[in-house]
């Protein structure tokens, strides 16, 4: 298989865009992709303060490095929240994002959640007795906080997360699953920001995982491989692994299903009843009501058929 660009050997294939790319492609296509989503989205600016919150993870850290590539002015966040259980979890990936920022010059800000707030993650948990035995109800709720404390207390613009295409495609499985109108109205790639609440935004999100994981190897960006060990066996886990599936058999879902998603708000799919009630007019044809200025889809296609 050959570069779509320069005609060499490609190393990466995604089926997924119809694209292969040879390595110096790829690592270029990706941040140009990541400009275009900020830019898409309005995200930031060059002028603006950017602080990236950082796991060790693959996504957060490719993500740091392609915002500086970019020329973005972008500091780092880690959050110890004193995951210990087995692979001594948070020590580690606290190490990689120090080697990261220390090997490219960068400032990276550390809260140790033990120091702060006198207890690690894990005990937090079960002090206050929420979430079935795992940790993760209380871990959410740290790091929302702590992030947006964080970014706010240093006069960040805005707080940038590493979330991917898989990541969002999963949450968004999930509460459609459940029909969760009041998450599926705010999910997407930027939070806008008001009082108290610093903006947030998701350069990554209609980036493929696999895409990131190419682009960290290649790059030469040492991550941490493990999970966290309370992430085994979540529902969220299960729905990538669905996902997957279907990506798999039919390449370019997960994004469609993504991307249309925001389409179909932004057009109003989830606006309140009365609103739509408003848009629409009956039909000059058969007066049932119809969203288009025309014929409704049903006249549309008896008309069509008739011909
Ligand atoms: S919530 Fe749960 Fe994650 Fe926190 S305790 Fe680990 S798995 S890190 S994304
Ligand atoms: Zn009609």
């Amino acid at each position: 298989m050959k570069c779509r660009i320069c005609g060499r050997k490609a190393a990466v294939n995604m089926r997924q865009h119809k694209l292969a790319l040879c390595r110096d492609d790829f690592l270029e296509w990706v941040p140009q992709q990541v400009e275009r989503f900020i830019q898409k989205y309005k995200m930031f600016t060059r002028e603006e303060r950017v602080l990236v919150a950082v796991s060790g993870g693959k996504d957060s850290l490719g993500l740091w490095d392609i915002l500086i590539r970019l020329g973005y002015r972008a500091d780092g966040v880690y959050i110890g929240l004193g995951i210990d259980e087995g692979i001594a979890y948070s020590g580690k990936s606290q190490e990689l994002c120090e080697k990261f920022s220390s090997n490219h010059g960068l400032t990276l800000h550390v809260v140790d959640i033990r120091k702060e707030y006198g207890h690690p993650v894990p005990v937090m948990s079960e002090l206050s007795r929420r979430g079935k035995g795992k940790p993760c109800a209380v871990c959410g709720l740290v790091k929302r906080h702590v992030m947006n404390r964080a970014a706010r207390e240093m006069g960040y613009d805005v707080l940038v997360t590493g979330h991917n295409l898989d990541d969002e495609a999963a949450v968004l499985f999930a509460n459609t699953l459940h029909w969760e109108g009041e998450y599926l109205l705010r999910q997407g790639p930027l939070l806008p920001g008001r009082e108290g609440l610093v903006r947030k935004v998701k350069p990554l999100c209609r980036i493929y995982e696999k895409e990131m994981a190419a682009y960290t190897l290649l790059r030469d960006i040492d991550y941490i491989y493990e999970e966290c060990p309370f992430a085994a066996g979540s529902t969220t886990t299960y729905y990538k692994e669905l996902l997957n599936k279907l990506e798999n058999d039919h390449p370019g879902s997960k994004m469609t299903f993504y991307v249309k998603f925001l389409k179909s708000r932004q057009s109003g799919l989830f606006v309140e009843k009365e609103k739509i009630q408003q848009s629409l007019h009956p039909c000059p044809n058969c007066g049932q009501l119809t969203s288009t200025d025309d014929l409704c889809s049903f006249c549309r296609m008896i008309d069509k058929i008739s011909q």
